[in-house]
């Protein structure tokens, strides 16, 4: 469960959150021991805040729209000597996480990405899958380190990938990460995650246009960004 009220956590999820009131109490109760939630809530029309509130998380608020911006806003208000990442939509299981701490906690990678495999057909549709994977390749083409996924999972330690200086507000902040971690020579590492149908409206990747827009977002980053 929940870091205790006493014990300071080890590690702060962040948790970007866009109207996701029906998935946070899964998410929020499959949380190991030792990891405090923060949900970033960025202007969210349904009851979010208060659920994730209810389910013992700390909650931010970001006014400035874009998945960038959450996720930005999380990274800052971390405190925990390691900082992970994961979507607020129950498609990702926080259950997972210790698993992915590990190698960051041993020093032996700086940066823990989970490759998503789906559990089901409908876990990820077809060209947000296709779009995630040609951006993966160049990943690897331009900095050599050899990617599949650019996943939402994510495990760092907190004052290094808070002097990253990553500046994207919009859905180009993961891929940014990356690239900034492969710029600077950071060991990145991929384990596999179950990847789960998520609750409730995509409001990235689940639509074409919106995969229109992260893919240019990204496009951007790779002209913004150089080794
Ligand atoms: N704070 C914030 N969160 C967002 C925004 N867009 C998406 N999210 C959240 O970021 C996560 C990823 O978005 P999602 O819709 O699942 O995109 P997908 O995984 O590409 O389908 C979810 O937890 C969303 O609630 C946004 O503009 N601001
Ligand atoms: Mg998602």
């Amino acid at each position: 469960m929940t870091a205790g009220r006493h014990a300071p956590a080890r590690v702060d999820l962040v948790l970007p959150c866009l109207d996701e009131e029906r998935a946070l109490p899964w998410v929020l109760g499959r949380l190991p021991d030792g990891v405090r939630a923060i949900v970033v809530d960025n202007g969210s029309t349904d009851r979010s805040a208060e659920v994730a509130r209810d389910h013992g998380a700390t909650v931010v608020r970001e006014p400035r729209r874009g998945f960038g911006a959450a996720a930005n806003a999380g990274l800052e208000a971390a405190t925990a000597p390691f900082v992970a990442f994961c979507d607020a939509d129950a498609s990702l299981d926080p259950a997972e996480l210790p698993r992915l701490l590990l190698p960051v906690e041993r020093g032996d990678a700086d940066l823990v990405l989970g490759r998503r495999r789906p559990t089901t057909g409908s876990a990820w549709p077809v060209h947000a899958r296709f779009a995630n994977r040609v951006l993966a390749a160049r990943m690897s083409r331009r900095t050599g380190v050899r990617l599949h996924d650019l996943g939402p999972m994510r495990v760092a330690v907190t004052a290094r990938l808070q002097g990253l200086g990553i500046r994207d507000r919009r859905s180009g902040y993961p891929l940014e990460m990356v690239l900034r971690a492969a710029v600077h020579g950071w060991r990145i590492r991929e384990l596999d995650v179950p990847y789960l149908p998520r609750e409730g409206r995509s409001k990235v990747t689940g639509t074409v246009r919106g995969t229109v827009t992260a893919v240019g977002d990204m496009s951007r980053i790779f002209r913004e960004v150089h080794a």
